[in-house]
Formats: C-alpha cells, sequence, structure tokens
C-alpha cells in the first residue's frame, strides 16, 4: 500500500484569494507542455465530449502550462480544495493562449467554468505533488457535483500509478 505524502489543503489557509488573471511566463526557462481545451461531438462518452487534453500532466518545477483554447465556450479555474498553497489561483477566460509556470511542487486541480459538471477537469501535478492533506477529503469538500468529483478521483489515482 502506497503512503499518500502530506497533502495540506491550501484552500483552507488561503481563504478566498484574489484570482490572478494572466501569468506571464519566460520560456526559456524549463518544458513548456501543451494542454488543449476541446469540444468533441463525436465522443463516446459524455465526460469525453467536454475535456482538457491531456487532463494529467506531470512537471518538474520551473516547467510551464500553455494553455489553448480558453475562448468563450471553456474557461481554466483552480480548484480551491485542490490547489497547493504555495501558487496563486488561476482563473483564465476568453484566452486562446496562456503561458502559466509552475515553480513549487504540489498538486494543482483545475475544472471549466462552464463544462464542470461534465467532468471538465484537469491535474497538474508538480516534483513530487503535495499540498493536500487527504485527496478524499478535499474531493468531498468541493462544491460540485459527483461526475466532476469522480473526474478528480479518477485523475489523482491516475497520478499515483504513474509514481
Ligand atoms: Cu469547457
Amino acid at each position: 500500500m502506497k503512503t499518500i505524502l502530506p497533502w495540506l489543503v491550501g484552500a483552507a489557509l488561503l481563504g478566498t484569494p484574489a484570482l490572478s488573471e494572466d501569468v506571464v511566463v519566460d520560456m526559456s526557462q524549463g518544458m513548456s507542455h501543451e494542454v488543449k481545451q476541446l469540444t468533441d461531438p463525436m465522443a463516446t462518452a459524455a465526460t469525453g465530449m467536454f475535456r482538457f487534453d491531456p487532463p494529467l500532466v506531470r512537471l518538474e518545477p520551473g516547467d510551464a502550462v500553455v494553455f489553448l483554447n480558453s475562448r468563450g465556450q471553456h474557461t481554466v479555474h483552480s480548484v480551491p480544495q485542490l490547489w497547493s498553497a504555495a501558487m496563486a489561483p488561476v482563473s483564465i477566460s476568453n484566452k486562446p493562449r496562456v503561458e502559466m509556470r509552475f515553480e513549487e511542487p504540489g498538486v494543482y486541480g483545475m475544472r471549466c467554468n462552464r463544462h464542470g459538471m461534465y467532468g471538465m477537469a484537469m491535474l497538474v501535478v508538480v516534483g513530487g505533488g503535495g499540498g493536500v492533506t487527504s485527496i478524499e477529503d478535499s474531493i468531498s469538500a468541493m462544491k460540485a457535483g459527483d461526475r466532476e468529483k469522480q473526474a478528480f478521483r479518477d485523475l489523482f489515482a491516475l497520478s499515483l500509478a504513474q509514481n
């Protein structure tokens, strides 16, 4: 049985922090990983119709994620219960391309404001992860439907299976 590292609930410590808008990244440092936001009418499962691609990204500290296609239909918003306190929350909408560098190890859960209810969720794990005390407690504390919570459970399970 794999022990889960001491994760710490960032949201409880942060309260309701101000959302950061654009985060400008110097791409000369670290690698960048593109994450597309897709609407796929051919998807066979409802959870696949609206999705981040890929939904799980592992980074080294200093690497960046390039969020593509936050245009009206899709957004990227941090989930307070699944967000390491080391980094300011994110709120991206109406931007075709936003680069964001993740400097601190931790886990960072994000959702689309419009399609989170359909399971449009994603997880960034930086370095060894950490930052959330209990995955299940944090997910339970989310104000979200079962489909979205299950999407995050699946992403955490996938991330732990890859360790
Ligand atoms: Cu969306």
